[in-house]
């Protein structure tokens, strides 16, 4: 083994699943020390915050797991067709205690800087409370939705009433019984939360800067035969499947074209998907919903139409049609009830595209035009996605090159694996990576099983450190922006593109190539000894060198 002494083997930031997943990993396959900081007093990542009302995934559950070990897959039970944020909560506790992870997490420590040592070849670590250690790796498993944007509207701090975002919402829930609430943002955050306030609220105004579209879930309990029958004596080709896929789930993308049938075939079957529900309605109805602006346009005429027949309100009905961006080039979003809210006596809707917030009060909101009062606030504005947590973080690779500076024009990385100029510095779903565009623990455990083996060849190897080559992470780097432009995605002002906040370079940050092709490249170049990357030198050749 290579001459490195330091506190750990790998550190790992964050114990949600790419933390906890990358400690099982290391720990039990390579026989790592590891240490994991997690800011939180408990596992559980994104949904250790996000337990605003209504969370849950919308990923269907049976695919919404840990595939390493094949008991858990088939002793673990979800109870909802779409998994709700107590239940993925307690699945990660779950899968904590049954590995007995907890014994190398440190909780409620936050890594506050990184610093690569160029003397000893290692990352020094350093945490709020003031400890450092060092390790030969450090792999962040912060998540790429994790640093609220709370926007920056004059008067926040007079306001006498209670406010949230959803992103941290308090462990003791909030009681909206008998209050005037306001939500602020209408992305997947508020469309889930919206329905669930309004039933509690005494009263409800939803602030919409941007009107989306978006599809029932048709949520319910999980279908135990399915399970039973379908899924778990199949869980290991169903994986797979979902590995090689598109988006990381096991269905089949439909090959039909919205241009191939007629009009009341195409009506027909996008009924069957609204019945069906959830994202299928997209890919199971035509392939070229996404990529051709005619097909889109028919699939978003459809749900403006359902908008129509949903709401009573013809004004509300103008409000809420989406017409300034198609379908799909915003996250997707499902829904329970959203448009049917709409309906409600005590649920108002403000247009912000027309009637902007001017200021918050003592009392309330100020639009252009309106003064309400409020008891509560709810900030469901999303975050500062993909790069917003590596930045609260003071990273620094060789010569002190801080990882903002590298980053100054938008995420520059290698696979979304690897930055150049920050050795031995592995980020898990990293911008670069499809993983936002993909069920997010399929990519998870690509990324770690990827990083593994890397590190288990360096050891075997006897090589110290890695990074990407200067060129190929310009290529890289070419090859997703191509691939987005060639997408809808460039058409809609969304956090992929960091069009959230304000003064962030716009620049396409996941991998929109799919995670299957993405995998293929993956494998293809560990296949080929790791192609662009640069590997420092082995211990051997250091001897010869005499170094
Ligand atoms: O955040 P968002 P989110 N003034 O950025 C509005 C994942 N997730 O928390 O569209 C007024 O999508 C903003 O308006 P606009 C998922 O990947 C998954 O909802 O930018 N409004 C938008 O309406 C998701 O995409 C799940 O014009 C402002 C909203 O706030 C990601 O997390 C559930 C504003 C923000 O929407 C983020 O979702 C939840 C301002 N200054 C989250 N700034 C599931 O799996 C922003 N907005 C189901």
């Amino acid at each position: 083994m290579p001459g490195i002494r330091t506190d750990y083997d790998a550190i790992v930031i964050g114990a949600g699943f790419s933390g906890l997943g990358m400690l099982w990993r290391l720990r039990e396959e390579l026989g790592l020390n590891v240490r994991v900081f997690e800011r939180g007093d408990d596992v559980g990542g994104t949904w250790y915050w996000n337990r605003y009302p209504g969370a849950r995934c919308d990923s269907e559950s049976y695919i919404y797991c840990f595939s390493f070990s094949e008991d858990l897959l088939q002793d673990w039970n979800w109870s909802g067709k779409y998994p709700e944020q107590p239940e993925i909560l307690r699945y990660l506790q779950h899968v904590a205690d049954r590995f007995d992870l907890r014994r190398d997490i440190q909780f409620e420590t936050r890594v506050t800087a990184a610093h690569w040592d160029e003397e000893t070849s290692c990352w020094r670590v350093t945490t709020d409370d003031g400890e450092t250690a060092t390790a030969q790796h450090l792999i962040s498993g912060i998540g790429c939705i994790s640093t609220g944007n709370i926007p920056d509207i004059p008067g926040l701090e007079s306001f006498r009433g209670a406010w949230h975002h959803t992103g941290a919402w308090p462990h003791e829930g909030v009681d909206f019984t008998g209050k005037r609430v306001a939500v602020i943002g209408t992305g997947s955050s508020g469309v889930q939360s919206i329905p669930v306030i309004a039933e509690q609220a005494e009263h409800l105004t939803v602030f919409q800067r941007t009107a989306q579209y978006t599809i029932p879930a048709r949520h319910g309990t999980v279908d135990r035969k399915f399970l039973e029958e379908q899924v778990k004596p199949n869980y290991a080709e169903i994986l797979e499947k979902a590995r090689w896929s598109a988006g990381g789930i096991d269905v089949d993308f439909t090959e039909r074209l919205a241009s191939e049938v007629t009009e009341e075939e195409r009506r027909a079957i996008y009924e069957a998907g609204w019945e069906t529900g959830g994202h299928r309605f997209i890919f199971g109805s035509f392939r070229d919903i996404t990529t051709d602006l005619d097909s889109n346009f028919t699939a978003s005429e459809f749900i403006r139409n359902k908008i129509r027949a949903t709401v009573k309100d013809p004004a509300m009905v103008e409000k809420l049609l989406p017409l300034d961006h198609p379908l799909g080039s915003k996250r997707a979003l499902i829904d329970t009830n959203y448009f049917e809210t709409y309906n409600r006596d005590n649920v108002a809707l403000v247009d912000l595209k027309k009637d902007p917030i001017v200021r918050i009060t003592e009392t309330g909101i100020d639009t252009e035009s309106e003064q309400f009062d409020f008891d509560i606030i709810v900030f469901a504005t999303g975050f500062d996605a993909m790069t917003g947590s590596f930045f609260r973080m003071d990273i620094r690779g060789e010569g002190g090159y801080e990882l903002k500076d590298a980053w100054a024009e938008g995420p520059k990385t290698y696979l979304g694996l690897q930055v150049d100029r920050f050795p031995n510095f592995f980020m898990i779903t990293g911008p670069g990576s499809p993983s936002v565009l993909s069920n997010m623990p399929v990519s998870i455990e690509q990324h770690i099983e990827w990083i593994a083996d890397l590190i288990a060849d360096m050891r075997e190897r006897g090589v110290d450190t890695v990074q990407p080559e200067a060129k190929a992470q310009a290529d890289w780097v070419q090859h997703v922006n191509d691939v987005a432009s060639q997408t809808l995605y460039m058409q809609a002002n969304s956090w992929y593109l960091g069009a959230n906040i304000p003064g962030k370079p716009r620049v396409f940050m996941p991998y929109a190539g799919g995670v299957g092709p993405y995998r293929q490249k993956c494998v293809e170049i560990a296949e080929a000894g790791y192609t662009g990357f640069d590997f420092g030198e082995s211990a051997e050749e250091r001897l010869a060198g005499g170094g």
